[in-house]
């Protein structure tokens, strides 16, 4: 595992480069969930292949920017799904962007995931890796440089609600509503990466993903970004559910299949299971 979290820094480094000094256009090139790429996109999906054929652990990966999985290594154990730069359309408006990667062994699956880590390129750049415990590392200089331990309080302040309003379900509304009239407020940036990393820093609160009437299986990916997310909110102390059951319990039948999500500390997670049971 230590080289697989070696690989993740190094191209970690080489992509916080690939944002600094990069132009950023859009490539004619569509990504296999039907959106325009950006060249950025690619940049950043060669830049991880490339560090991951470096390390023979490394079976299998798939990427959110390809339509197959890539076999690396056959003697290799681990398979591991990423995305290479997560919220890449805020880019050209400066906000933060992310990486994540899930690190499954002998398969994909929820239930094969044994590690999992983002990389947060902001102001700072900031590394979360979980194993056993969830864990901050900082990048100073050209080394990431452990900062501390991420857990969850019981309950947060934060509510982060994602997709378009006018095409949420009507409880739905309702709940996200109940947070706000209890004090809850607004953090909401469009980037999954920065929006649950400052959950997990503030100690807690809700991000969700609905169902929506446009998007009714929701719009994250299973294996790219939920599970990665569900597997690390979980070892912090918190929840991960897609409305009714556990995250992690579920299953996936193609690489880029999508899931409703709700990541949280246990007190909004409860609220969310207390809604959805009823509808
Ligand atoms: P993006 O499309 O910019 O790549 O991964 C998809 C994602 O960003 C997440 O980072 C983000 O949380 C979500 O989509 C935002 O979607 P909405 O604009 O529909 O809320």
């Amino acid at each position: 595992m230590t080289d697989i979290f070696s690989a993740i820094q190094r191209s970690a480094i080489r992509i916080k480069d690939a944002i600094d000094t990069k132009d950023i256009g859009y490539s004619q090139q569509e990504n296999s969930s039907g959106e325009t790429q950006l060249q950025l996109d690619i940049k950043c999906d060669m830049i991880i292949e490339e560090e991951f054929s470096n390390v023979a652990s490394i079976h299998t990966i798939a990427s959110e920017e390809k339509e197959h999985a890539v076999m690396l290594h056959e003697n290799g154990k681990y398979f591991i799904a990423y995305d290479p730069l997560d919220g890449s359309s805020l880019i050209d408006v400066n906000l933060s962007v992310g990486s994540i990667f899930g690190i499954y062994e002998n398969a994909f699956g929820a239930q094969n995931m044994v590690a999992s880590c983002y990389v947060v390129f902001g102001p700072r750049v900031e590394m979360v890796f979980a194993h056993n415990k969830v864990k901050m590392h900082l990048l100073q200089g050209k080394d990431f440089e452990f900062v501390k331990e991420i857990r969850l309080n019981e309950k947060g302040k934060l509510n982060a609600p994602g997709g378009t309003q006018q095409n949420w379900k009507s409880y739905h509304k309702e709940m996200v509503d109940s947070f706000f009239a209890e004090g809850y407020r607004l953090r909401y940036s469009g980037g999954m990466v920065p929006d649950l990393h400052q959950i997990l820093l503030k100690g807690g609160g809700l991000f969700s993903y609905p169902a929506t009437s446009d998007k009714p299986k929701g719009k994250l990916r299973r294996l790219f970004e939920v599970f990665p997310f569900a597997f690390i909110f979980k070892k912090a102390g918190g929840e991960a559910i897609d409305g009714k059951e556990d995250l992690m319990g579920l299953a996936y039948a193609d690489i880029h299949d999508t899931s409703p999500c709700f990541f949280g500390s246990r007190y909004e997670v409860q609220r969310v299971k207390e809604v959805y049971a009823n509808n």
